[in-house]
């Protein structure tokens, strides 16, 4: 995308933000990519890039090899636990004290939205920094070390607290999210493929519902477009400050 293509862009998304009351912002592996966290699918280093790892990610495949999933996740939680929010995060987190509604709708268990301030997140796909029973659904902080994935509750197999495929999502977290794409005058789609459902579903029900979409990704396919998508084609780092600053600075609200 050209500087001044852009600028028009990065220009009508703060103009959105700025006449926002309620905003809804949706985030995936993107918006945590630019603080070291590698993406499922985009990037030189794609978690999913290792058809292997993705044995993992359902829980069939955890049983089958417990140990080596357990160091999975692990590994994830440690690379967390050392990131740091990025810029956009804290965007993110100001954005949410800047507007009277707001709901921050994240596919992301890494923490770094919560690190960074944001209140009002919705996880959908759950935490990195708990841990859970298979067997008696004990929930754990994470342990740190890992140690071996066996519940001090009852010697049932432990696994992290995250959606993984075939796995429903938190109870009422799908409706609450869907609820506030569609009431919200700005929804914010960032750092996100939006190709795994039923959370995909977030932003087309912003756009069906006629609210104002701002697509922010260096890679703009695939996503739910409709008339009045404003797509940014850039790093949610460098693009939501500059949208923050333009909307509220402008404004002097
Ligand atoms: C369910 C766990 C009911 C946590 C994850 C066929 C059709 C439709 C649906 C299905 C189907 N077959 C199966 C399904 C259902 C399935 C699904 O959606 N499959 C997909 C793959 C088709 N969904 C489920 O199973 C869900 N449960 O449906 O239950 C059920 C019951 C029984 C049987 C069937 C169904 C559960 C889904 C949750 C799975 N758990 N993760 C973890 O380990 O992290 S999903 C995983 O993908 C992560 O949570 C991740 O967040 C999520 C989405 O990925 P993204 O966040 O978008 O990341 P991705 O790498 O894809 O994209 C990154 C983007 O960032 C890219 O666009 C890139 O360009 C961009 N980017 C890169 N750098 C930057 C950037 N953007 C901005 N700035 C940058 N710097
Ligand atoms: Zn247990």
């Amino acid at each position: 995308m050209s500087d001044d293509i852009l600028g028009a862009a990065i220009d009508a998304a703060a103009r959105a933000l700025a006449a926002a009351t309620s905003v809804v912002v949706f985030t995936g592996a993107g918006v945590s990519a630019e603080s070291g966290i590698p993406t499922f699918r985009s990037g030189a280093n794609a978690l999913w890039s290792n058809a292997d790892i993705a044995q993992f990610a359902n829980p069939t495949g955890y049983r089958r090899r417990p140990h080596d999933a357990w160091s999975w996740y692990a590994k994830r939680a440690q690379v967390a636990r050392e990131a740091q929010p990025n810029a956009a995060h804290h965007a993110i987190a100001e954005i949410e004290r800047r507007v009277s509604s707001f709901v921050l709708v994240t596919q992301n268990v890494d923490g770094l939205h919560r690190r960074a301030g944001s209140a009002n997140v919705i996880e959908l796909h759950g935490t990195l920094r708990r841990a859970r029973c298979f067997a008696c659904s004990r929930y754990s902080e994470w342990p740190e070390p890992p140690g071996e994935p066996t519940c001090g509750d009852c010697g049932g197999l432990l696994r992290p607290d995250v959606v993984m495929f075939e796995e429903m999502l938190p109870e009422g977290a799908m409706e609450a999210a869907i609820d506030a794409a569609r009431a919200c005058d700005v929804l914010f789609s960032v750092g996100t493929s939006a190709l795994v459902w039923p959370a995909a579903e977030i932003p087309r029900a912003a756009v069906n519902a006629g609210k104002t979409v701002v697509v922010v990704n260096p890679d703009l396919e695939g996503h739910p477009w409709g008339r009045t998508t404003i797509s940014v084609r850039g790093a949610a780092g460098a693009v939501l400050p500059r949208v923050v600053e333009r909307a509220w600075n402008r404004e002097q609200r």
